[in-house]
């Protein structure tokens, strides 16, 4: 324990408790019920970001804490603003992110009485938190806070709610400040990497898929290391793309929405499946098809930090609980078989992953959304940070863009719109001087397109991308796969997003033809604002390779029969 004793209010103290841990941003959207934070936030050493919306707050806050490992913060008022900001507490949880959100609450002595704005936070949040509480005794602040951080990173990373009672924020308390907390790492015990050892001798289609979060860029260098003595084909999960560098010779590609058909099959071929980090849910799994149910046919070696996710869809071979960091260092000590059976294995599946994403597929259209993926892979700095959210247009980004470092991707595996935004501000908050990109869909975009107005009120020059269809074009597939021809509530009438740009105080361009984008980035960049490029995409490019017209002649055909 250290700091002096001196009174402060326990909204002082929760600040100051906030500052010892390491945090130095916080999102919010103000309210009455918390003013004794707003006023500790005042004179202390802490960036804060007023928001427009609850949602947003929290995808920001979500956004840095998928960025550092470390818990992002944002701060609420009870009821609506609680409500509003369960998006981004949903994203958090599906994602396995660390974040604390902190919510006004009512006067102790009316709880109960369903005073103004007042929810039970432990009954509406319970299910989507690792931990929600309140606290109700001044000087358990920095106990609960420490709790706060450690129940967000520890085991699978998470969210967690921590209601605050305007009274109790009041209050003067002489306590001292916890110490900073350390997340917890569980490390892979001798025996389990001798067995892992004694596995890959004997594998002979051996795959490594890595997914999930805690983790760093030491522990990618180190699995890459592991996978270049090995010659290891390595695989990616749904929105983790920046945990393996690309055009590494042993990357095998991406599992997510819309993958290589061959990279499927090189799973489904598999003898051995070393899941290091993720769970392998629904999408990367493709619907849960990938690993036979409770018992995959192949050997499945499953790598989480979660005792509880281990044997909880799939029964693994070996389960190994353990983080990624310590489990990448145990690597080091696995050695390579003598013969390495699946050299080509390895060389063909890469070929395959840089055949699939190379060159854009032909569209309909005037803009090719591929083409500007591949203009913005081979001219971005390499360090550029990428946010984008929900719908198809997200495809582009999946096969065409390249994502050659760590935590340069931000997006939510929850598939959450709305997410691009908000996340794009956090991010050119906590990088300055990085390139930060933000990619919506028309539909995906308007969900928090109210964050812009932050991005002007912080000069904040993020390139936004609004590629608009006119539609929620993920919808209108499905719709004409299962109803072809019968098109319902997913029609969009768009505003002009460049003029939105400019009513924001921002810059503004709409293109029209592929070739006129690259012009039109520069001249976003060079405007030194937050930007908006307006891309027209023709609704019939709905996929990198299938049009609106071939899905729903596809399905009409196939009732025909
Ligand atoms: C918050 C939220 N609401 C609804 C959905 C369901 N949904 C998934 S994609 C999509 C449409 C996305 O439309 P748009 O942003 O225009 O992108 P497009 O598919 O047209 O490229 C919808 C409504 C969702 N994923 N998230
Ligand atoms: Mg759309």
């Amino acid at each position: 324990m250290h700091a002096p004793l001196t009174t402060r209010t326990a909204a002082e103290v929760l600040v100051d408790q906030l500052i010892a841990n390491g945090v130095e941003h916080v999102f919010c959207v103000p309210g009455e019920s918390y003013l004794g934070v707003l006023d500790a936030l005042y004179d202390r050493d802490i960036t804060v970001t007023v928001c427009r919306q609850e949602g947003g707050a929290a995808m920001m806050a979500d956004a840095i804490g998928k960025a550092t490992g470390k818990p992002g913060v944002c701060f609420v008022t009870r009821g609506p603003g609680a409500t509003n900001a369960a998006a981004g507490i949903h994203i958090a949880d599906q994602d396995s992110t660390p974040m604390i959100m902190f919510v006004g609450q009512v006067d102790r002595h009316v709880r109960g009485r369903g005073a103004f704005q007042e929810m039970d936070y432990p009954a509406v949040f319970g299910s989507m938190t690792r931990w929600t509480t309140e606290i109700d005794d001044a000087t358990r602040v920095p106990e609960l806070v420490s709790r706060a951080f450690h129940a967000a990173t520890g085991g699978r990373p998470g969210p967690v709610v921590v209601g605050l009672p305007a009274d109790m924020l009041r209050e003067r308390v002489s306590t001292d400040i916890a110490p900073p907390f350390e997340p917890i790492e569980a490390s892979p015990g001798k025996a389990e990497m001798a067995r892992l050892e004694d596995l890959l001798g004997k594998a002979e289609r051996p795959l490594m898929i890595l997914g999930g979060t805690r983790w760093t860029e030491d522990a990618c260098d180190a699995v890459t290391r592991f996978a270049e003595r090995l010659h290891l084909p390595v695989a990616t999960s749904y929105r983790r793309l920046p945990l393996f560098d690309p055009l590494h010779p042993c990357y095998a590609g991406d599992l997510g929405l819309g993958p290589n058909p061959k990279l499927i099959a090189r799973v489904k071929a598999a003898d051995l499946v070393i899941l290091c980090g993720g769970r392998l849910g629904d999408i990367p799994s493709q619907g849960y098809t990938l690993l036979d149910i409770p018992g995959p046919r192949c050997k499945l070696v499953h790598v989480h930090p979660a005792s509880e996710e281990l044997g909880r869809v799939y029964q693994p071979h070996l389960a190994i609980q353990s983080g990624p960091v310590r489990f990448a260092e145990a690597l080091e000590s696995i050695a390579a078989p003598g013969d390495i059976a699946w050299r080509e294995v390895t060389d063909a599946s890469h070929a395959e992953y840089l055949d699939w994403t190379e060159t854009a597929t032909d569209q309909p259209g005037g803009v090719n959304l591929g083409a500007v993926m591949v203009w913005m892979r081979d001219n971005l700095p390499v360090d550029t940070i990428l946010c984008n959210g929900a719908g198809n247009y997200a495809a582009w980004i999946h096969r065409f863009y390249r994502f050659r470092r760590f935590a340069t991707h931000i997006a939510p595996t929850s598939a959450s719109m709305g997410y691009g935004m908000p996340s794009a501000v956090a991010m050119k908050r906590l990088h300055p001087d990085r390139t930060v990109l933000s990619v919506n869909g028309d539909g995906d975009f308007l969900m928090n397109g109210q964050e812009f107005a932050t991005a002007v009120q912080y000069d904040l020059p993020i390139i936004t991308i609004v590629c608009d269809n006119g539609m929620y074009g993920t919808i209108r597939m499905h719709q004409e796969r299962e109803h072809p021809g019968r098109v319902s509530a997913t029609d969009l009438r768009n505003p002009d997003f460049s003029a939105y740009a400019r009513a924001f105080g921002g810059f503004g361009v709409t293109v029209e033809r592929t070739e006129d984008f690259p012009a039109a980035f520069r001249a976003a960049e060079d405007s030194g604002q937050p930007a908006i490029i307006h891309l027209r995409i023709d609704p019939q490019a709905i996929t990198p390779s299938a049009t609106l017209d071939g899905i729903r002649d596809r399905a009409l055909a196939a009732r025909r029969d």
